[in-house]
């Protein structure tokens, strides 16, 4: 069977931490998915939190920092969730369906890091919320960017100020990584990319890495 058609209604996420690289990496996924012959109009690139006009506006509160009143680490949590139900019933599942392969920068595995592991939310609640919002709608591959915290950060500095997560202390990001390094150990149809690398190792780790889940479709 031709890579396209392979390819065709699958899902895949990019995860990690601030910096690591993952709008990066879509540029990279793009040239390989030109390689596959996957035509353009066939290709759905999401983000989250965002993706549709109600979650975009959703973004903007978890993101913004109002005076005087802190954002509840389970209301953060929830909006996580009701803007990947928007993004995943009106852009992720009408896409797989028409056929479209979708690359998705960050999906569930964030919420389960940065909520989980950052605010130390229970991982059962999430994964309660997770089965009431989404049921078993999942990645079909995950690329983990793995990268130490200080030089995501550093990074994320330099292309602009840092928003209300990004100022969290140094802890709570290594907090976050060790959820996600657990979960990609756990999950077969994940790998981790070594993201400290030059652009051009990333880039072959990526290639490399796809090539082998394109072989095992
Ligand atoms: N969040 C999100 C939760 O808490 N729970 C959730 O459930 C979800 C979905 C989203 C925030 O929300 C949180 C996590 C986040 O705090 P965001 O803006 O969508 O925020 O995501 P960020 O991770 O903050 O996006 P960044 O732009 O910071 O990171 P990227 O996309 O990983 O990095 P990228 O590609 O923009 O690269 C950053 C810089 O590094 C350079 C790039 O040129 C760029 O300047 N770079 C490299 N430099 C050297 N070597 C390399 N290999 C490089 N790769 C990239």
């Amino acid at each position: 069977m031709p890579a396209n058609n392979k390819l065709a209604g699958k899902f895949i996420v990019i995860e990690g931490l601030e910096g690591a690289g993952k709008t990066t990496a879509i540029g990279y996924i793009k040239k390989w998915l030109a390689l596959q012959n996957m035509p353009i109009d066939k290709i759905t690139y999401t983000r989250e939190p965002g993706g549709t006009e109600l979650a975009e506006r959703m973004r903007d509160i978890v993101k913004m920092e109002i005076q005087g009143e802190t954002l509840q680490d389970k209301a953060e949590l929830l909006i996580m969730y009701a803007t990947r139900v928007q993004l995943v019933e009106h852009v992720i599942k009408p896409a797989l369906s028409d056929g479209h392969i979708v690359i998705g920068d960050r999906h569930n595995w964030s919420s389960l890091a940065y909520q989980g592991g950052g605010r130390g939310i229970n991982p059962q609640l999430i994964e309660e919320i997770k089965q009431v919002s989404l049921g078993d709608f999942n990645a079909d591959f995950t690329l983990y960017l793995d990268i130490d915290p200080e030089l995501g950060l550093h990074r994320a500095r330099g292309r602009g100020e840092l928003d209300r997560i990004e100022r969290l202390a140094i802890d709570f990001f290594e907090r976050t990584r060790q959820v996600f390094l657990t979960l990609v150990s756990q999950h077969n149809n994940a790998v981790k990319i070594d993201a400290g690398e030059t652009p051009e190792l990333v880039e072959k780790s990526i290639f490399s890495q796809l090539d082998n889940w394109l072989a095992s479709l």
